[in-house]
């Protein structure tokens, strides 16, 4: 018996050995959690020294610029419109509780004062000065959190070795150490964790996808260099426990990361292509373009309009999602007016509706034809119609907990239901459909 409690006993410990200590998020970061599942909409950010081209945030790779090329674009950024409170303001007014700005894109630009290397917003540009603790100290003053977008792919740094997909016109040595660039981007993180910019909500890591891997490999999530993920998840909660760190690699998420993303597709969905993870039990968030574009696109007149954004607002939250909306400001640092008007008309109907979205969770029933649900709690349902039945009697399957009220959101009016073993039927006689989304309330005991 001894010898094999002892056995087990060396057995656990070289399991521990070899696959390291189970992440244990900390108590701050579980809270975190909550907050930003409770949040449920907020504000990307895409902006570079490549916005001045209007081509969008891969311009370097679709000019084929090569880096020695790229490095005049910081000369040019002088963004003297840039005002933090401004973009603040306009997050707020369009209901959004955070804001998620690219600290370091694909191009390796640092929009911060980084002492680590000379390529950053402070040094290298006219404008001289730093952006990010700008934004950081509003966002502060506001109440609005602040996460960072930051890029694993980086088409500047010498070390970034081997290459993956893109990038690859920018003449840089066909050598590198990788690991040297791991830790200059870990002492990039640690300048942006350690307390100069106050705290920060979360890490939005992108850019690992960029790798010459094939289907089979990226499912299993096999890659061809060690990207010490781990060690740079563990140093982020080192710095700043709670901290939320999620990483758009598109694969199921990795140990050490705090909520999964999905790009240009809600949850289960996988229109774009990229979506072919499974969804995980993390708080989960998908990010959209206001326009076709992430970055300042001068040609891009693709406006989704403010119904298509609030159902998509509403699809994402029906599953239980987050809603990061992006957009593209200006080389001048003006955030355009297109953007403006729609994020404040999705603000003015968050001010009505916005108690069926923010501190919901997904509903009990999975998303129907007709919509989708959000739940408060154990006992208010919210059934969000974004598309009217062909009768006027709604259907909601396997609505088990005993129903004691229904009524149209808007206007209190009381409506007539059915409870069945098959589910609800709630009779939508005398409901002002809205186009956007009608929202139908369910209580239940
Ligand atoms: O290549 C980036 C792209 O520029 C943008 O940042 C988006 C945002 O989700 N992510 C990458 C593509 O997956």
């Amino acid at each position: 018996m001894k010898r094999l409690l002892l056995t087990g006993f060396i057995c656990l410990s070289f399991l521990q050995i070899s696959f390291g200590q189970a992440y244990q998020p900390s108590p701050e970061n579980l809270a975190a959690r909550q907050w930003f599942q409770d949040a449920r909409y907020g504000l990307f950010i895409h902006w570079g020294v490549y916005s001045i081209l209007g081509d969008g945030e891969w311009a370097m790779n679709i000019q084929n610029i090569p880096v020695s090329a790229y490095e005049k674009l910081p000369k040019f950024f002088n963004p003297t419109a840039y005002d933090a409170k401004r973009w603040v303001q306009i997050a707020k007014n369009a209901g959004m509780k955070y804001i998620t700005l690219t600290s370091k894109h694909h191009d390796g630009f640092a929009m911060w004062h980084s002492n680590v290397s000379p390529y950053n917003i402070v040094d290298a540009t006219p404008y001289k000065k730093d952006v990010l603790k700008q934004l950081a100290d509003e966002c502060e003053k506001e109440g609005i959190k602040l996460f960072l977008y930051h890029s694993h792919l980086d088409w500047h740094h010498p070390d970034y070795f081997p290459r993956g997909k893109t990038g690859r016109q920018t003449g840089r040595p066909e050598s590198g150490d990788f690991e040297k660039y791991l830790q200059y981007m870990d002492a990039q993180l640690t300048e942006l964790l350690s307390g100069r910019y106050g705290k920060i909500a979360g890490i939005w890591f992108d850019g690992w996808w960029d790798q010459a891997l094939d289907e089979h490999e990226k499912q299993a999530r096999k890659t061809h260099v060690d990207w010490h993920l781990r060690r740079t998840y563990d140093l982020i909660h080192r710095l700043q426990p709670a901290a939320l760190i999620g990483n758009n690699h598109h694969v199921t998420p990795f140990e050490g990361e705090d909520f999964q993303m999905f790009e240009r597709d809600l949850p289960g969905q996988n229109t774009f292509g990229y979506n072919t993870s499974s969804v995980s039990q993390l708080p989960l968030e998908t990010c959209e373009t206001l326009n076709g574009s992430w970055g300042f696109d001068l040609r891009d007149q693709r406006y989704k309009s403010p119904e298509q954004i609030v159902r998509y607002l509403v699809g994402a939250a029906g599953r239980n999602a987050n809603l990061l909306l992006n957009v593209g400001p200006m080389p001048n640092g003006e955030i355009q007016p297109e953007f403006v008007e729609r994020l404040e008309a999705v603000g003015n109907w968050l001010k009505t509706h916005g108690e069926t979205i923010y501190g919901t969770r997904g509903g009990i029933i999975p998303p129907q034809e007709w919509g989708v649900s959000t739940k408060k709690g154990d006992t208010r349902h919210f059934l969000h119609v974004l598309k009217k039945p062909a009768t006027n009697v709604l259907f909601v399957p396997n609505f088990m907990p005993k129903v004691s009220s229904v009524t149209a959101f808007e206007g209190k009016k009381p409506l007539k239901f059915k409870q069945q073993s098959e589910g609800l039927f709630v009779y939508l006689d005398g409901v002002a459909m809205s186009d956007w989304d009608t929202i139908i309330e369910v209580q239940t005991k």
